[in-house]
């Protein structure tokens, strides 16, 4: 929580050509944003704004559109159920299903992959489950940094004799040594392993890696009969896929040997129960949902989801980017949720998908989509192809930016912009009815409440409902379109939990459940009794051919991840300190085998160029860090080199950038 503040004043002396030459870290160390301002036509500086005229503003801009698809409507992760809840229904009253989210960038390879597996886009997995698993996979994810609180969780799971794999390009050193920061004594020893066991798997080979698991399993006859008899169908026509592969390949994609592969799948076949966690570096290449539903296929082979101690675990990102998800934020015009959205609301949505993120970039490149509200996020430096994504911002009639603190994308903007500052999660939101709380899901599917108790930053500032509701009501004044008082939901956000209860599945009861303690589970049919919702009424054996990245001499497979000090495009400084990089985020981390035969050393300064079909991209000044990564593999930070990932870049199914999988070339600075 800072105590530092943007001011009206502070527009005032500097405009948004002085603020766009400041750093993100600078701008986002000036604190937080207090009043609404707007960038006329032309202006230098944002200026302040009324509430009132702000709401006007969107009104009149939205209405002038040939068509409501003109609009986009996108949410980051953090937003509450209420808030997310009222977006969308904001956004389909208007007549557009364009709600990008901050999930197409992390999860949606996951949602896709697993909704067309096992019915639900949601891992199947408890907490407690954790400490029964015998085994856990830790997959494409550095926990030390991203998750701290689930070190916690695996080092219970060991306690309880959970054996832990690591499978990475990187050994993060948070999985290598733990220390719990709670506990004094931990913090004196030298930390404990978390992981017994690290795979150092090449980026983008863990689809060959869990086809050759799924291959030996197959083969000697470790799989579960009457599980997949019962509850799984498939499995005849994958069982001859999968009897005969070719070693080479696999161990060629991987990176791992065939010895070790065969190794691993033993550990797999004698563990009673396994639990596999995943993030980010499994969803975001190419064949993301290919990859995804090969590791779904190991639980299938071993019934290894819906019981204690098993299941399936992607880790989320955002603190409610799953709850986001289930109160409706998503471009695809689900059939059952618009017609529980018409029944609760009179809102009739239209039936055509909206935009993703990428779509809803082309549209506004293209110029068909002209006014841009963000709930939150940070559009132009979370998406890839910073460039294009700069001209698509510009391309807007009008930007509007419903944000706490000040980023890179208030400064580039559409003709006309709007930052619309809102309440955080942990200040008191009093509305006329008293003290409100909102909701939120965790990763494990529980719906608990959220109370702030602390002084807002200002007093003008506006809750999320608050300022959803305030255009709401400003576009019905021109256009009705639902039978909702706006105003009422916001003074009691128990109403709009009630209209969530009659909207959204599962919350029966919302209001009374959402105030107990611990929450409430939402229901999901594979780990609650075995129920699969997929097309055949079972989960299903997917099978896909192998697909991978084919880098030319020279070429390198480049990964794009997070550092120790960020969150998200917010980076709070230069150092990295698990990994020991102190040099600044410019940096590649390259084998040094391959620094030495491309004639370069640890310092040197070298440009960047990523390859992407007939299309390249130029990235100068990046320091080379030799590092302990594979061959042939380089790494470099988001969100600095999301310029080198092309926009047409993106993940079969679900449409991901593949911030993991960017071919470059790199070349040594001349000057
Ligand atoms: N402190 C902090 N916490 C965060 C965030 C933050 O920025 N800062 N962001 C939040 C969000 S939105 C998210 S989505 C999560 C992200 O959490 P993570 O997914 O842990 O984040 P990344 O840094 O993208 O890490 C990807 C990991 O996958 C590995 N990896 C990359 N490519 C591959 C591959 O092809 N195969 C395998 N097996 N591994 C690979 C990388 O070496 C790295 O360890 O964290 C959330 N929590
Ligand atoms: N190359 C590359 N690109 C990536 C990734 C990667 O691994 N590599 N990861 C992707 C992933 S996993 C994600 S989730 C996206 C993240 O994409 P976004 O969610 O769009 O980005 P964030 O950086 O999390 O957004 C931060 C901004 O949100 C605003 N904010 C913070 N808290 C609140 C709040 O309570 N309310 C409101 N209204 N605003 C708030 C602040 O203004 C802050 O500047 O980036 C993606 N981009
Ligand atoms: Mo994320």
């Amino acid at each position: 929580a800072t105590k530092k503040k943007i001011t009206a004043k502070f527009f005032q002396r500097q405009s948004v050509g002085d603020l766009s030459q400041k750093s993100d870290e600078w701008l986002n160390s000036q604190g937080r944003l207090t009043s609404p301002m707007v960038l006329d036509e032309g202006a230098d500086n944002y200026t302040p704004i009324s509430w009132e005229e702000s709401f006007e503003m969107i009104a009149d801009e939205l209405c002038s559109l040939e068509n409501p698809n003109q609009s986009i409507f996108y949410t980051s992760g953090r937003t509450s159920n209420e808030a997310a809840f009222l977006w969308q229904l904001l956004a389909r009253g208007f007549g557009t299903n364009n709600l990008p989210d901050c999930s197409n960038m992390c999860h949606e390879s996951s949602g896709f992959a697993l909704t067309e597996s096992i019915g639900i886009g949601k891992g199947t997995v408890t907490l407690e489950d954790f400490n029964s698993a015998e085994l856990i996979l830790v997959v494409g994810q550095n926990p030390g940094t991203n998750h701290p609180r689930m070190l916690t969780a695996l080092r219970d799971a060991k306690k309880h004799g959970a054996s832990i794999i690591s499978i990475n390009p990187l050994i993060e050193t948070g999985m290598k040594k733990f220390k719990h920061p709670q506990n004094p004594l931990e913090m004196l020893g030298s930390g404990k392993s978390i992981s017994d066991r690290h795979v150092r798997i090449n980026i983008n080979g863990d689809m060959a890696f869990f086809r050759g698991l799924n291959h030996c399993l197959v083969k000697n006859g470790s799989y579960d009969q009457s599980f997949i008899e019962s509850y799984t169908s498939g499995f005849e026509e994958y069982k001859v896929s999968v009897e005969n592969v070719d070693w080479v390949q696999i161990e060629s994609i991987s990176g791992i040997s065939r010895q070790e592969i065969e190794l691993i799948a033993n550990i797999i076949s004698e563990s009673k129960s396994i639990i596999t966690c995943w993030a980010m570096g499994i969803t975001q290449h190419h064949n993301s949902v290919e990859t995804i539903q090969e590791m779904v296929n190991t639980h299938l082979l071993g019934g290894h989801i819906g019981r204690k101690g098993a299941g399936l675990c992607p880790v989320r990102g955002h603190s409610n980017v799953q709850g986001d998800r289930t109160v409706g934020i998503n471009h695809i015009a689900n059939p059952s949720l618009i017609q529980n959205i018409q029944n609760s609301t009179g809102i009739k949505t239209p039936t055509i998908h909206g935009f993703d993120v990428v779509n809803a970039a082309r549209a506004m490149l293209e110029g068909n989509a002209k006014v841009y509200l963000a709930m939150g996020g940070n559009f132009l430096s979370a998406m890839s192809d910073t460039k294009l994504i700069a001209k698509a911002m510009n391309n807007c009639e009008l930007t509007v930016f419903v944000s706490t603190k000040l980023n890179r994308n208030h400064l580039v903007t559409g003709k006309k912009s709007l930052i619309l500052p809102c309440l955080g999660r942990t200040e008191i939101d009093k509305q006329t009815t008293g003290h409100q709380f909102v909701s939120v899901e965790n990763s494990m599917g529980i719906v608990h409440s959220s109370q702030g108790h602390i002084k807002p930053a200002s007093d003008a500032l506006l809750s999320e409902p608050a300022i959803v509701a305030g255009i709401a009501s400003a576009l019905e004044s021109r256009r009705p379109m639902s039978d909702l008082e706006w105003g009422d939901l916001v003074d009691d956000y128990d109403r709009i939990r009630d209209l969530i209860e009659q909207t959204i599945p599962g919350f029966n009861e919302f209001n009374s459940r959402v105030r107990a303690k611990a929450g409430f589970y939402l229901p999901n049919p594979p780990r609650d009794n075995l129920t699969f919702n997929t097309e055949t009424g079972k989960a299903i054996f997917r099978f896909h051919n192998m697909s991978c990245l084919s880098p030319k001499v020279n070429e390198y497979v480049m990964m794009t991840i997070r550092s120790h000090d960020q969150y998200n495009t917010t980076v709070y400084s230069g150092e990295d300190r698990y990994r020991g990089i102190k040099s600044g985020r410019r940096i590649v981390m390259m084998n040094s085998i391959d620094a030495k035969e491309s004639n370069l050393r640890a310092g040197d300064l070298v440009n960047l160029t990523s390859v992407f079909r007939d299309e390249l991209r130029h990235s100068p000044n990046w320091y080379l860090v030799e590092y302990d990564i594979p061959r042939g593999n380089v790494a470099t930070y988001f969100p600095e080199a999301n310029e080198l990932i092309p926009l047409n870049s993106t993940a079969s199914g679900s449409n991901t950038p593949t911030s993991k999988s960017v071919i470059v070339r790199i070349s040594k600075s001349q000057d």
